[in-house]
């Protein structure tokens, strides 16, 4: 299987934002050139410690498993994959300095960020150093906006994703006064953002929409004012991560707030539950299609079951961008075979012409800026048990 490397990057994970910044600019990253003839060498970035690291964890063993099964099928043109892995903390400064660990370590191709937050100026070290990057978790449209040729989508984008929450919300939920909150970071605002314009373009109203800081543990102040509204709201709409969401919802219920929770990708899986409890049930949450149901949704590949009976044998249950980060690495390799080479200009050039690719997610097409055409989001409802159920499908 493809080996994690456990050198400097492995260890920068562990570091404060200002000692990675430190230690990257003091230590230049003064190892020798991790790419041997014989390797395909990937940068792999993401969460893997910190709030976000269910995401995280389980990103890096989709990327691992794809690893082993094509290094077990022969490699990358005969090359064999080595994955670094660079615990980003979900933090902006230490997933630069991971960009810049992955230049200095002259890595074939990167898999990652997962945070917008970081891919956005992460993508600028990478198109400066003509490294080609793939995402399969960073939803803001921004990211593919820069015109950076080098860099790839494989999930959706949050102007799409905040365009069917609103539509489920008008449409679906039947209510037009929403208040709109979101954290504050480069996700999270643009989620809420889009959701409001096509609310709003629907004839709903956006009311009071605010930034919060999520990092504190206690919302009652903008709750109460949420609650103090007249007439009153019918929805809240949050754009963000957990805990905040999962507390967020936690607060409102014990102030009395019942009106529904409307919520995105970066917030559903296991930790809003173990965050929320019980008042989480009945949330409702965009996200693409979970591995478990990718199998069901139009167009989805049935090689999505095997990849999931594979994983799960192997790790567990998936998050939701396992399968995305998983078809990440089979795309790269892809676009190795097709240009016959692993240069940035074959991947690039191999990424860019990726048409009909039969991915576990779906086919893959990228457009001309970068963006997967293909994926789809469905609303999801958090039930009794914490699991989360599809409640409704716009591609239906
Ligand atoms: N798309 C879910 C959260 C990751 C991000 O775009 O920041």
């Amino acid at each position: 299987m493809g080996s994690t490397k456990s050198v400097a990057l492995k260890y920068l994970g562990a570091l404060t934002a200002a000692g990675a910044i430190a230690a990257a600019a003091s230590m230049a990253w003064a190892t020798a050139p991790v790419a041997a003839a014989s390797q395909f060498v990937v940068g792999f970035a993401n969460p893997i410690t910190g709030a976000e690291a269910t995401y995280g964890v389980s990103d890096q063993h989709a990327v691992e498993m794809a690893a082993a099964q094509i290094n077990k099928a022969g490699g990358v043109l005969g090359q064999q994959i080595k994955i670094i892995s660079c615990d980003t903390q979900a933090t902006p400064a230490i997933g630069v300095a991971c960009a810049n660990a992955f230049v200095s370590d002259h890595v074939n191709a990167v898999i990652g960020f997962f945070n917008s937050s970081i891919s956005i100026p992460a993508s600028a070290i990478l198109h400066t150093a003509n490294i080609p990057m793939v995402t399969g978790a960073s939803t803001n449209p921004k990211l593919t906006l820069q015109g950076f040729k080098n860099v790839f989508r494989l999930c959706g984008t949050d102007n799409y994703q905040g365009a069917v929450e609103a539509d489920f919300a008008y449409k679906q939920l039947h209510v037009k006064r929403v208040v709109v909150l979101n954290d504050e970071e480069t996700y999270g605002q643009g989620v809420s953002s889009f959701f409001s314009s096509t609310f709003k373009k629907l004839g709903g109203t956006v009311v009071a929409p605010q930034g919060i800081n999520a990092a504190a543990a206690d919302f009652s102040s903008v709750l109460t004012q949420i609650k103090g509204i007249t007439p009153a709201i019918q929805a809240i709409q949050f754009g963000g991560f957990n805990p905040a969401a999962g507390l967020l919802v936690k607060q409102a219920r014990a102030l009395g707030i019942t009106v529904p929770f409307i919520t995105d990708d970066g917030v559903i899986g296991p930790l809003f539950y173990q965050t929320g409890g019980a008042a989480t049930v009945g949330s409702y949450l965009s996200s693409a299609p979970s591995p478990q149901d990718l199998a069901h949704v139009k167009g989805a590949s049935k090689s999505a079951q095997t990849f999931l009976k594979a994983y799960v044998a192997k790790y567990g249950q998936p998050t939701n961008f396992a399968a995305y980060n998983y078809d990440c690495l089979y795309v790269l390799a892809s676009a190795a075979k097709a240009e016959h080479g692993t240069s940035a200009r074959d991947l690039i050039k191999g990424l860019a012409a990726t048409h009909k690719y039969q991915g576990v997610t779906g086919i893959v097409n990228f457009n001309k800026i970068g963006n997967n055409v293909t994926p789809q989001y469905l609303m999801y409802k958090v039930q009794s048990n914490g699991a989360n159920k599809i409640f409704w499908n716009p591609n239906a």
